[in-house]
This record gives structure tokens, sequence and C-alpha cells, in this order.
């Protein structure tokens, strides 16, 4: 299949973050992804809710909004070909438990404990990268590989 080059956001979430941040970073480095932005954030009990808005509603959503804002996290924009699916393929199954039966390899079967606290975030479409990346890093990272063509216009 052709595979595009792709930018998508990860994060590192509280059960992993800072203990298992060389880990993981490690391993995005050696699965070939390049790390175009990462900064160390804290979110809002807000942002934490804007970010995850498609789950409101859910039973789990206040848990999961309170965790994720009771501490800092580490975002990361990764780049890399078809790097939405990449990346959702290394981080593994969204629930631990089940990372750890089936894809041990995988970031949230190694970091993560269970349903809840899985060690890592990653985008699920282009959409949600768009959105993502812009919720968490404003303007200071484009969602979309430079444009070389671009570049190559204004010479
Ligand atoms: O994209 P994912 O993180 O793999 O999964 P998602 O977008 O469906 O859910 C976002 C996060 O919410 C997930 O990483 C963990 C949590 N979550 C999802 N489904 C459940 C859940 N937490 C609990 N406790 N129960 C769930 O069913």
């Amino acid at each position: 299949a052709h595979m595009r080059l792709q930018r998508t956001l990860a994060l590192i979430k509280p059960d992993a973050y800072p203990s298992k941040k060389d880990d993981i970073v490690g391993r995005i480095r050696a699965e070939g992804f390049t790390i175009v932005k990462e900064e160390e954030v804290h979110f809002s009990h807000d942002k934490a809710k804007e970010f995850y808005k498609e789950h409101e509603g859910k039973p789990f959503y206040e848990e999961l909004t309170m965790w994720m804002s009771s501490v800092p996290i580490y975002a990361m924009v990764l780049e890399k070909s078809n790097g939405i699916g990449s990346w959702r393929e290394l981080a593994g199954p969204t629930n631990s438990i089940k990372a750890k039966e089936i894809s041990p390899n995988t970031i949230r079967a190694l970091y993560g404990t269970d349903g809840s606290h899985n060690a890592v975030h990653g985008s699920d479409s282009p959409s949600s990268a768009e959105r993502e990346i812009r919720v968490v890093f404003g303007n200071a990272v484009s969602a979309h590989p430079d444009p070389i063509e671009f570049t190559l216009a204004l010479i």
C-alpha cells in the first residue's frame, strides 16, 4: 500500500511519566519516528475535557480527565510514513491487560497497567491528529509534514 508521511500526537500519560519516558522515547526513535516537537505539559481539567471531548458523557470521562490533568505529562508530535497507524500499532491495544496477553512487546503492554492506565495516547485518524496537535501545541507546530514543494516555490 502507498505510505504517506504523517504527523500524530503522542502523549506519555501520568502512569509512565516521567518514570518510563526514556524507555518510551528510545523505542519511538528505534522504530524510526522523527520527534518533530516535544514538551512537558500540564493540562488544566478544562483542557483535558477538551482533549477527550469525544468521550463526554461516558462513565469513565470524569475520572479520565481528572487523571490526565492531575500531574504533568509529556507531549510529542511524531512523524513517520503512515505515522498515525504506526504509532497506534507500537502503542498497542487500549487496555494494557489485553495488550499484555496479545501483543506483549507494545508500549501499553510493557508500561501500562489496565484499561484506564495505559501509559500512552495516540491520535486515531488524520482529523484527530490535526485537532489534538492544535489542542496541545496551538500554532507552535504544523499538523502536516513540511511541504518541500512550498519551499522550492519560494526559491
Ligand atoms: O484511542 P485510545 O486511547 O486507544 O482509546 P479511546 O480513545 O477509546 O479512549 C481514550 C482513553 O480512555 C483510553 O486510553 C483509556 C480510557 N478508556 C477508554 N475506554 C475505557 C477507558 N477507561 C475505562 N475505565 N473504561 C473504558 O471502557
